[in-house]
């Protein structure tokens, strides 16, 4: 029966990305990749992107493994791209 069959597929392990602070990258640009590749509308991205300046660090989104690790790229390619020296990083969660 559905109902009494065993769980047998756990949850997959989620990632956070994690920006961090510089004291180069201008406010505007980490509002912008916060909107663009995140999803923020524009008052949720500046106050992300307050927070990571004042705290050194926030997180911009929790994701399964891969899509994490396509948000990190696409952060680092945009950075390297516009010459910032933008960080950003996945790590599991918990
Ligand atoms: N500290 C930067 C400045 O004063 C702004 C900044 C915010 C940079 C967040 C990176 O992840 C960052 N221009």
């Amino acid at each position: 029966m559905l109902e009494r069959r065993t769980q047998k597929t756990k949850p997959p392990q989620m990632y956070q990305v994690v920006m961090l602070n510089d004291d180069y990258t201008p406010m505007e640009f980490v509002v912008v990749v916060l909107q663009e590749f995140f999803n923020k509308d524009r008052e949720a991205a500046t106050q992300i992107m307050l927070k990571i300046h004042l705290d050194g660090k926030g997180i911009c989104g929790v994701y399964t493994r891969d899509v994490a690790a396509t948000k990190v790229d696409q952060v680092l390619d945009a950075a390297h791209q516009a010459g910032h020296p933008l960080q950003c990083v996945s790590e599991p969660v918990e």
